[in-house]
């Protein structure tokens, strides 16, 4: 397999490399890439629901998404966007940082791409917080933020009263590299706990703005056979819905983390 460099801030792409063919010492150099550069990209794969599945369980178990699934295949989703309007996944987000165990990482499988936009953008969270100044820093790390997926309940027609709510540090530690990076995102996080909805705004706009400069951004072009993989624990990302009505097809699964410290 050849590896190289997606983007400054983040990104590794894997090719030479035929997935369905992984053992498991593979597989943890894999991971050490995945630590080090935050998305991995494998071009040209031809995967079955079945093999896409049985890869991702390298680094652990699926999780379903709580909004739906392909018949069949309970762990994952169909993204179809097509002529969609505006939705979350147009909000900078960490997957489902509403729950109290958040996937580490989300992979996705292109079975078609439009010819031109429809890119996934990426930020990382670690550049983020480490141009922070020290007593930013020390503010933001001492804070606790409430998460809640009511928009999103919303947007499924379901009631956003039933919606999962859940309470992370504001700064996590990455449990496998020991990297800080800043967790909040605009599509889920409401308020720091103990500070009013007002409060939290102020320092939340802050907050997201910074942590999506260019400096820390980089932008994933699809192709149909493209998996890829991003870390949710140290990773923002933001569907990027240009391309209109051409078709885009992907299969979506997500693999459990642990409750993020
Ligand atoms: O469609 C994409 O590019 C990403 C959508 C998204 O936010 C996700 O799959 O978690
Ligand atoms: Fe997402």
């Amino acid at each position: 397999m050849r590896v190289r460099q997606m983007a400054a801030p983040l990104g590794a792409i894997v090719e030479d490399l035929d997935v369905r063919a992984v053992d498991a010492s593979t597989a943890k150099e894999l991971n050490r890439l995945f630590c080090q550069h935050h998305v991995l990209v494998f071009p040209k794969q031809q995967l079955t629901p079945d093999e896409q599945i049985a890869f991702a369980e390298h680094w652990g178990e699926l999780i379903p998404f709580p909004y739906g699934s392909l018949p069949g295949y309970p762990n994952i989703i169909e993204l179809r966007n097509r002529g969609k309007a505006r939705d979350v996944n147009q909000h900078w987000h960490s997957d489902m940082t509403y729950d109290p165990t958040p996937p580490k990482l989300t992979m996705l499988y292109a079975l078609e791409a439009p010819a031109i936009g429809g890119e996934t953008a990426f930020a990382n969270q670690i550049l983020a917080y480490q141009e922070l100044s020290a007593g930013m820093k020390k503010l933001v790390g001492s804070l606790v933020a409430t998460h809640s997926a009511k928009d999103l309940a919303r947007l499924y027609g379901q009631d956003p009263d039933q919606a999962s709510e859940a309470e992370h540090p504001v700064v996590r530690t990455h449990d496998e590299s020991g990297e800080k990076a800043l967790y909040v995102c605009r599509a889920f996080t409401r308020q720091f706990q103990d500070w009013s909805r007002q409060e939290s705004k102020a320092l939340l706009d802050y907050l997201y703005e910074h942590c999506v400069r260019p400096e820390y951004q980089a932008r994933h072009q699809w192709q149909a056979g493209d998996l890829v993989m991003w870390d949710n624990r140290c990773l923002l990302h933001y569907a990027v819905h240009d391309h209109g009505e051409d078709p885009r097809l992907i299969h979506r699964l997500q693999v459990q983390g642990t409750s993020p410290v």
